[in-house]
């Protein structure tokens, strides 16, 4: 299992219960959590035997307070995930999991959207890609937030640079259910296992 990893999408207070709350959040919340427990539960714990076991890496959106993809600039989103606020925390159930090394940062230059986490990068500068490689990692899980667009664009990078992506349907939340539907129909066809 030392080949398999999971990747947390924007599980951050904004999407939660913020200015872009999401539908299922709470529940994507549990059945992450209830994954982790899973996939972590042993004869040793610590965190240091859970990391090297089943590393877990978090996305985070992480914009200038004037993004490009904000309403006051034009784009389509509220104000969302600013850098500093509470909104782009991560969410304090999930949070005891997460690394410095392991959490990688999208949407951080003004005049950029990012939707994938592919390209997000750490503290360090390496990026999602690099570290997955570099971990020797073949199977990835998924979990987060929105199915329509971080975790689709994410999956879907994921899957051509050649990994295992596993979705957890019931891990993810959405900004529309048909949206979430078509999405998920989408990802199966092209080669995403749902789970
Ligand atoms: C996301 C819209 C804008 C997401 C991020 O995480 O899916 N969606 N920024
Ligand atoms: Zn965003």
């Amino acid at each position: 299992m030392k080949d398999t990893a999971l990747v947390v999408v924007d599980m951050l207070y904004d999407f939660i219960d913020g200015s872009m709350a999401c539908k299922n959040a709470d529940e994507a919340i549990a059945e992450s959590l209830r994954f982790i427990e899973k996939m972590t539960s042993g004869p040793e714990q610590g965190a240091d035997v859970i990391r090297s076991r089943f590393p877990i890496l978090f996305v985070r959106d992480f914009h200038p307070a004037d993004h490009c993809s904000f309403t006051g600039q034009g784009g389509p989103w509220p104000p969302h995930c600013v850098q500093g606020t509470h909104g782009a925390d991560v969410h304090e159930a999930l949070a005891p999991y997460a690394s410095e090394e392991l959490t990688f940062y999208k949407g951080y230059k003004q005049d950029k959207e990012q939707y994938s986490g592919f390209e997000g990068i750490n503290e360090a500068g390496q990026s999602l890609y690099d570290v997955l490689d570099i971990m020797d990692i073949k199977n990835i899980y998924v979990c987060g937030i929105a199915t329509e667009y971080c975790v689709r664009n994410t999956c879907e990078d994921l899957l051509k640079a050649g990994f295992n992506v596993y979705l957890l349907q019931d891990g993810i939340a959405y900004v529309d259910y048909e949206g979430h539907l078509e999405a998920l129909a989408a990802m199966k066809k092209e080669g995403i296992r749902l789970i």
